[in-house]
């Protein structure tokens, strides 16, 4: 067996079995997951990922967020942990891998340690975060933004989803509410691992993704109010139509985003139409826009285009219009040490590798305000994500998870 720190690597078989054991929980309709947060489905994995956790000998912590954590004994009782993790919620139509390989990677890490009898000077610790993707109840990464003080738990437990349901009444209810007050534990540092969701890594024939930084994000949700009339007997010039002027906002994000191309990207995911029926003109509609850039005044400038510019769309067409900044992130830069770590991992285990943005918004961007923080990202097929047929390769998967071992074994500090 190689020596601490030499060519240590994980169990790739083992880590796909529980990646394909936990897929089916929560299915979704087309061979993906639909395990949103806080609901039964979301309550069996972490039951699942708990015992897990617990075979492999670690001691679970759960906060009054939901956020699951699960311990290694480290030699030194007063060195803080090193934390892995990510999230095991999904979109409704989501994929198999997003956030769930960081957290169950970080499960294979503490299970391959077991098997070669490592001890490190650091406890090493697994984290689900409650609520990552923020569809069922926006924000996302709502519970790691609680636990870095950027959101505070009343109004984290206050939000609501579809059917006016709130997330503290569900977390209780699906009894994941632990005790241990929220963002009291402290880290040594953390280390995601998770897939890229986009396409440069498998176009780079890259192996690794560098998590340098993480662009920021901006979602504002926009509501149009018109008239409720006949779609036959109301004569065009009489009418009031918010979808109409939902159309012309659309087509103004677009247009907002490709102004700053190429890095700023903007779209509408989420979209309520009133009343929503063949035959009757929509007198609102609800959308949310999702701005994004690595660049903080360009994410500024397109928020207040939309605002300006839209204002006068809807003023022109007689229709009222209110904007509210419901999420979003500033621009992140991971800490230099960890990424560090995940370059030199890389660099040992004979990874290619390249530096890359995240284009996506993860747990760890904010955890990275309060613990020395970075991502190490692996390819997926054509770079798909948030959609049932996401896949990943298993020599991906078991390459980041190596990288995740040996950069947390860096961090950590291997005790013969
Ligand atoms: O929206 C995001 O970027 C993340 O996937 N929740
Ligand atoms: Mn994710
Ligand atoms: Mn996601």
């Amino acid at each position: 067996m190689p020596a601490p720190g030499e060519n240590l690597r994980i169990n790739g078989d083992r880590l796909w079995d529980s990646l394909m054991e936990m897929a089916k929980i929560g299915p979704g309709v087309a061979g993906g997951n639909n395990r949103q947060t806080l609901t039964d489905a979301d309550a069996e994995g972490r039951a699942l990922f708990q015992k897990w956790c617990q075979e492999a000998g670690c001691d679970m912590g759960l906060d009054s967020m939901g956020n699951m954590f699960a311990i290694r004994p480290g030699t030194d009782p007063d060195a803080l942990p090193v934390y892995m993790g990510s999230h095991l919620d999904t979109q409704p139509t989501g994929g198999k891998y997003d956030g769930v390989l960081g957290v169950l990677g970080a499960l294979e890490v503490v299970r391959s340690l077991n098997d070669m009898g490592i001890k490190t000077r650091h406890p090493i610790a697994i984290a689900n975060w409650t609520n990552e993707e923020g569809t069922r109840f926006a924000p996302a990464m709502l519970s790691s933004g609680v636990f870095a003080g950027i959101h505070t738990e009343d109004w984290a437990k206050s939000r609501q989803d579809a059917d006016g349901k709130l997330f503290g009444d569900e977390l209780r209810r699906i009894g994941w509410q632990g005790d241990e007050p929220v963002g009291q534990r402290k880290m040594h540092a953390m280390f995601e691992l998770h897939i890229e969701q986009g396409p440069i890594l498998e176009a780079e024939g890259k192996d690794i993704g560098v998590v340098t930084h993480g662009q920021g994000l901006s979602w504002t949700q926009v509501t149009i109010t018109g008239k409720d009339s006949h779609t036959g007997s109301t004569p065009m010039p009489l009418r009031k139509n918010a979808g109409l002027g939902m159309a012309k906002l659309l087509e103004l994000v677009d247009q907002i985003a490709w102004s700053h191309a190429p890095h700023a990207v903007g779209a509408a995911g989420h979209i309520d139409v009133y009343p929503n029926s063949r035959n009757v003109i929509p007198g609102k509609v609800v959308f949310t826009v999702d701005f994004r850039s690595p660049d903080l005044a360009v994410i500024q400038d397109m928020e207040k285009r939309l605002r300006q510019e839209g204002q006068k769309i809807c003023d022109d067409m007689g229709l009222g219009v209110e904007f509210e900044k419901v999420g979003g992130f500033d621009p992140v830069a991971f800490d230099e040490g960890c990424v560090s770590a995940v370059r030199r991992a890389a660099d040992s285990l004979g990874y290619a590798h390249m530096n890359i943005i995240s284009g996506a918004g993860h747990d760890a961007c904010w955890i990275n305000q309060v613990a020395p923080t970075a991502m190490i990202m692996c390819p997926c097929v054509d770079g798909l994500s948030h959609n049932e047929a996401e896949e990943i390769s298993k020599d991906w998967a078991t390459a980041g998870t190596d990288v995740l071992l040996h950069a947390v074994l860096e961090t950590a500090g291997v005790v013969a």
